[in-house]
């Protein structure tokens, strides 16, 4: 793979969670080696730190946000962070924090795609679609808001100007899935979000997924930037999470996924979110996710892999 230029970016938000913990994921990750895991693979890394939240009063839409001034003011701080780290030609992976961060990455992502003139394409990677509202979310907990934060829902007023830079729900590709409220489910379906639950993931496998959602990113010449949370994975190989969920992707379609990811080269910022240490056992959560970035970098078991094709 060619040598990239990535900043790793600490974003301990952790108030979008029901649970506390999240504020020590990027503490756990960079315990976990995951600068020089990536350093290993030949890119230039560099560790920006921890990204602070913006100050913020004032915010007071109506339904039920909890902690909404806190949550904009990362907004705020995360979608700068994401436009001018890609503005100077480098790669963001954000170490989250709670899910709520992708509401300041990912908005960031697609300022700067914008900027260029290209679409930008999300694979997001959980057991959530993450698309209420404070319209609609029953919990509050704005961890299961921001894929409707960054495809323009209403509801959300005042957190970034009225010119902010917004995803096509079409061009939102999500996996895993497997658990959605009711309001929420309408509200994919209405936008066209594209779903990937873990029934399609059994039926058609994940390589035939990744495959379309892949070839379709680059006919379209879009940025891409993957959100990984960590109950994609199933909660025996990544307990670590508030929000786990039995029945979720396994060691190997979760490696599959990055090494794919790697061959196509079209990976643009990247989130990793959610992982909670206070709940994770002795790390493992934590090194689990730097093995699956160093997958998606370029680590491998062999150069060549023997193909059908090349046996006799
Ligand atoms: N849909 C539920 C809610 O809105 O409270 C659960 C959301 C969990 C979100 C985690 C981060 O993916
Ligand atoms: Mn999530
Ligand atoms: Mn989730
Ligand atoms: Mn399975």
């Amino acid at each position: 793979m060619e040598r990239r230029r990535i900043s790793l970016i600490g974003a301990p938000v952790e108030l979008g969670a029901g649970l506390p913990g999240c504020a020590m994921g990027p503490g756990a990750m960079r315990i976990s080696g995951l600068a020089a895991a990536l350093a290993a693979l030949g890119h230039e890394v560099v560790d920006g730190g921890d990204a602070m939240a913006a100050a913020v009063s004032g915010i007071g839409f109506g339904g039920n946000a909890r902690h909404a001034p806190n949550i904009a003011g990362w907004t705020r701080s995360l979608e700068e962070v994401a436009y001018r780290t890609l503005q100077e030609g480098r790669l963001p992976i954000f170490m989250g924090g709670d899910h709520a961060l992708a509401m300041g990455t990912v908005s960031g992502a697609a300022r700067h795609a914008r900027d260029i003139g290209r679409p930008l394409c999300v694979i997001w990677l959980d057991a959530h679609a993450d698309f209420n509202t404070p319209m609609t979310s029953e919990s509050g907990n704005m961890h299961g808001m921001p894929v409707a934060y960054y495809c323009g829902e209403p509801g959300f007023d005042g957190i970034l100007g009225d010119d902010r830079a917004t995803v096509d729900p079409a061009n939102v590709f999500m996996l895993g899935i497997r658990s959605v409220d009711d309001r929420e489910r309408q509200l994919i379906a209405e936008r066209g979000v594209q779903v990937f639950d873990m029934r399609a993931i059994d039926e058609f496998g994940i390589a035939a997924i990744v495959r379309r959602i892949l070839a379709h990113v680059g006919k379209i010449g879009a940025m891409l930037h993957v959100s990984l949370d960590v109950d994609f994975l199933d909660p025996a190989i990544a307990p670590g999470v508030g929000t786990t969920v039995s029945g979720g992707a396994n060691l190997r379609e979760a490696h599959l996924v990055m090494e794919m990811l790697c061959e196509s080269g079209l990976t643009t910022s990247m989130d990793l979110a959610e992982l909670n240490p206070y709940l994770d056992e002795r790390g493992k959560s934590a090194r689990l996710l730097t093995d699956l970035t160093a997958s998606l970098f370029g680590r491998k078991v062999l150069d060549k892999v023997a193909t059908l094709m090349t046996i006799p």
